[in-house]
């Protein structure tokens, strides 16, 4: 008799064990999914590049990356084709002895969760250094950012006239 109830007992794990398995695999394939597709809930928008004058060799991007990902990302460097400039580099705006003065951000730029990072002319932007050719009123482009997580975003730059 007790043998019988134990193995019932025994049956009913087992039973209530396979579903929990179904149910870990099942949360596991979601996350997985949600991992690989941040993108979708970052955005970057009205990317812009500052016309140059005709000896220029550095411009400067402009650009909004919206994170409506419940995660921070951060943006580590960015991709020009080499049609376009030797290298881009992401820089940050400082004060230094009452100058201003611009570097190459290392660390990279971090957007928390829920919030905006805006690129703009005096802060944070995008540089390129070594120009093939001065950025002209009207000339497009495409820029790759690079995020954590491999997480590459391709957006189109046009040139305006920041004057
Ligand atoms: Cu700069």
């Amino acid at each position: 008799m007790k043998g019988v109830i134990l193995e019932k007992r025994c049956c009913k794990l087992a039973w209530a064990m396979s579903f929990m398995l179904m149910f870990a695999a099942f949360t596991a394939q979601v996350s997985a999914h949600d991992h690989k597709s941040p993108k979708g809930k970052v955005t970057v928008s009205d990317a812009w590049a500052r016309a140059t004058f005709a000896l220029a060799k550095t411009g400067a991007i402009y650009l909004d990356i919206t994170n409506d990902s419940k995660r921070d990302v951060k943006l580590l460097k960015v991709r020009v084709a080499d049609t376009v400039a030797s290298a881009a580099q992401l820089h940050e705006t400082l004060m230094k002895d009452d100058m201003m003065q611009m570097r190459e951000s290392e660390e990279g730029f971090l957007i928390a969760a829920g919030s905006k990072l805006s690129l703009q002319s005096g802060g944070k932007h995008v540089m390129l250094m070594g120009l093939s050719k001065p950025l002209a009123v009207g000339d497009t482009f495409t820029l790759s950012l690079i995020f954590e997580r491999n997480v590459v975003i391709r957006v189109p730059v046009t040139v305006k006239d920041g004057r």
